[in-house]
């Protein structure tokens, strides 16, 4: 647990106190992943998503230097609408809070606080991993880490098709984090169903899942956490992701984008160079996978 008190929204601590089953979401792909209007609409539904799937919805932010599992709908407006909201990773935590400032987390940050709140699985839409040329910028996400070193099960629809997913898989891979493919045997490329790359584990079911995620227990490697990875079904057209991905990654160099500014940069170009498809995809993914996450949350929850 956190010294720093958590704010939980009133469902949230009805569904701690009866240890109902609780989804993780992240606000960063609200607040710098989808473009307004369309974020806090993806916000709503995909809270609903959770709900009408049995378990209770927990998005994650700091507003005004304090910690939120749960957003009430002020909060959830503030991390949509104001153009002020950081994106903040682990280490920035602590900057945050200590200056009050109000920031969306990330996988690794959302993976952290979820942890401390004893919520276990999360939905996602990409992972963050290694990125192309990172042999040269070092540029790695720490979402890898943090699936390392703490214990979340995150459902995302693979490694974002911006990155090296080549290399993220072997990442993963040295840090020991398990990878199931739910109903495929190929890792998922985010907009596209198949990143081009092999996946030795499947499972059916969000039980299937759930009980993969408890023998973690049984032999011992349930400190660090696991990704399902869920397919899109409808996905981008290929040419179009091919063009637009070549393009912005160009358009990326130009603008001389680094660090933490590089992901949505991205997003935003493919956002708005494919005529709402890569939106459409986007939104496909992230309600998708909120639906199988609170689905192996039932599922966990029935084992236990
Ligand atoms: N998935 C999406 N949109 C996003 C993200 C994931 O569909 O915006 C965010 C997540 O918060 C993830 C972050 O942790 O992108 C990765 O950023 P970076 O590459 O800087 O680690
Ligand atoms: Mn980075």
């Amino acid at each position: 647990m956190f010294s720093l008190v958590i704010r939980y929204s009133k469902e949230v601590q009805a569904a701690l106190a009866q240890n109902a089953p609780l989804v993780a979401l992240e606000s960063t792909i609200i607040s710098h992943g989808l473009p307004r209007p369309t974020n806090i609409e993806v916000a709503l539904a995909v809270e609903e998503i959770v709900r009408t799937n049995g378990a209770v919805p927990a998005t994650i932010a700091i507003i005004d230097g304090e910690i939120h599992v749960g957003l009430e709908s002020n909060s959830l407006d503030r991390i949509a609408n104001d153009s002020s909201i950081l994106k903040a990773s682990i280490r920035d935590l602590a900057s945050v809070t200590a200056k009050k400032l109000s920031a969306a987390t990330t996988v690794a940050a959302t993976s952290h606080i979820a942890h401390a709140a004893g919520i276990s699985f999360f939905a996602t839409g990409g992972l963050g991993g290694v990125h192309r040329g990172a042999q040269e910028t070092w540029d790695e996400s720490a979402d890898l880490h943090s699936l390392a070193s703490l214990p979340v099960l995150v459902v995302s629809a693979g490694a974002k098709s911006i990155l090296d997913v080549a290399a993220t898989l072997e990442r993963l891979e040295t840090f020991s984090v398990p990878i199931i493919g739910y109903r495929t045997n190929r890792f998922p490329g985010f907009y596209l169903s198949d990143s081009g790359f092999d996946l030795e584990y499947r499972a059916e079911s969000a039980e299937e899942i759930a009980a993969i995620w408890q023998a973690r227990n049984e032999v011992k490697t349930n400190n660090s956490g696991m990704v399902v990875a869920n397919p899109v079904k409808n996905q981008m057209d290929f040419a179009l992701h091919e063009k637009t991905l070549h393009e912005g990654l160009a358009a990326a160099e130009v603008a001389g984008i680094k660090g933490k500014s590089v992901t949505p940069f991205l997003l935003e170009y493919f956002h708005s160079h494919t005529n709402g498809e890569s939106l459409r995809v986007n939104i496909e993914i992230i309600k998708e996978n909120s639906a199988l996450a609170a689905k192996i949350a039932v599922a966990a929850a029935q084992i236990k």
